[in-house]
């Protein structure tokens, strides 16, 4: 009996699947290399069912025999202990990128060794089978995903998005560094920028159905997790309905502060007056806002505003372990410092907890701080809380001056992007 070999991720399963399983268990017994979660959970590609799960389905699947780990893109490992008579590959590139082509360049050679065959499945290049959207997921599959990329990864990346604009630089930029691809890895909805792009002022004046709005522009152009920056969440019953509108939507965490009265802006820190809330009074907001949620998946951040309103490290850390005993499940530590000395105490303080939960932090003031000082510290969660909004407006300022100033756009033009860039900025557009 020949031996087939096919790696396959089966995220979803489609009648593409089940034409390759034919063709490939009509040659022999047919052994499929199931990528287990950790090769592709990251970026917008995240497996929403693990492994186990995968794996029970694709067994059933007709014509399948075996069902194995690959614990890597590359299937060198599983090919020499299979050495399979058949290797069918499909069209690697729909699965992934440039890299996963770069992960399959060995298997020519490891074949040779034993007169093993690569079979070209083409009818796998149908993009029917793999086109992957733009702004294509369901809210489910979206809200899932900030967990699993907190299992997966050092480090979460986050941007500001206050339109759907900002939503697609957040889901698409990617650069290439050190031979690694850098991309954001979620969206941060904040109630600074989202107030300030609709002309008002951050004091929770802008409602949730506003809020919503803006969400629902940005979910419709994007894949990516968002977390949601709720202010102090407001009283505890209304809270409850907010976590169940977020979590509906598909929003994968909400953010609330320690403040109580009418909310300002955290930098403004004691320049104006903020008043925090009480231990009790936020552990039972904390409480009611879990036991109004559905899901395992949604998260509910406490942010501690001690260093903001200068109470200090103790009552930081004293908050830390009773919201974390409420039910957060996340700690966001802010602080408006220039320099990053008090978030990097608290994270060395916070690192000796029994009970730990991630740390998020937010890098406005203290911005001379890399990502890499801040995985050493423990951080699992950077958000970069406004710079969209604040990259934008000056420019488009200074457009509008110009205009004014000299009677016609001619001596603005450099500063704007040609036309064609914007009539091509739009992926349907090209
Ligand atoms: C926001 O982005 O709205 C925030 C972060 O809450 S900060 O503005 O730093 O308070
Ligand atoms: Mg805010």
């Amino acid at each position: 009996m020949k031996k087939v070999y096919i790696p396959m991720v089966a995220n979803h399963i489609h009648h593409g699947h089940i034409d390759v399983i034919k063709r490939a268990s009509s040659l022999g017994e047919l052994t499929v290399g199931l990528l287990t979660d950790s090769v592709f959970s990251y970026g917008k590609e995240l497996i929403p069912t693990d492994y186990e799960k995968r794996k029970s389905l694709v067994r059933h699947l007709k014509g399948v025999e075996n069902v194995i780990p690959q614990e890597s893109l590359e299937c060198d490992f599983n090919l020499k202990n299979v050495r399979p008579h058949y290797f069918l590959q499909g069209d690697i590139k729909d699965w992934f990128n440039q890299d996963s082509l770069e992960s399959h360049k060995n298997i020519p050679n490891i074949l040779k060794e034993w007169g093993g065959q690569i079979i070209d499945s083409a009818f796998m290049h149908d993009k029917f089978y793999y086109s992957p959207q733009r702004g294509c997921t369901t809210s489910n599959e979206r809200l899932g995903k900030l967990r699993k990329l907190l299992d997966s990864k050092s480090l979460i990346r986050v941007l500001e998005v206050h339109s759907a604009l900002t939503g697609l630089i957040a889901e698409e930029l990617e650069i290439k560094a050190e031979g690694n691809t850098q991309e954001f890895d979620a969206m941060w909805s904040s109630s600074l920028t989202d107030s300030i792009s609709k002309g008002k002022p951050d004091i929770e004046v802008v409602d949730l159905t506003s809020r919503t709005i803006t969400i629902n522009n940005i979910f419709e152009v994007t894949t990516k997790p968002l977390i949601f920056d709720a202010d102090t969440g407001g009283m505890p019953e209304h809270f409850a309905f907010t976590v169940k509108t977020l979590e509906r939507l598909g929003v994968s965490a909400v953010i609330i502060e320690d403040k109580t009265g009418l909310k300002k802006n955290s930098l403004f820190g004691n320049d104006v007056l903020q008043t925090q809330a009480s231990i009790e009074e936020f552990s039972h907001k904390i409480q009611v806002g879990k036991k109004s949620q559905i899901t395992y998946d949604f998260m509910i951040i406490a942010r501690i505003e001690s260093l903001i309103l200068e109470k200090g490290m103790e009552d930081a850390l004293c908050r830390a372990l009773a919201y974390i005993s409420a039910g957060a499940d996340g700690i966001m530590i802010h602080s408006r410092e220039r320099e990053p000395g008090e978030i990097l105490e608290f994270c060395r303080k916070y690192k000796t907890f029994d009970k730990k939960v991630p740390l998020v932090v937010v890098p406005t003031s203290y911005n001379k701080i890399f990502e890499h000082q801040l995985i050493e510290a423990g951080v699992q969660v950077v958000i970069y809380a406004n710079h969209m909004l604040r990259a934008s407006y000056p420019n488009m300022l200074a457009v509008a001056k110009s205009i004014l100033e000299n009677g016609r756009s001619a001596e603005c033009e450099h500063m704007c992007m040609s036309i064609n860039d914007i009539l091509t900025l739009i992926p349907e557009n090209r």
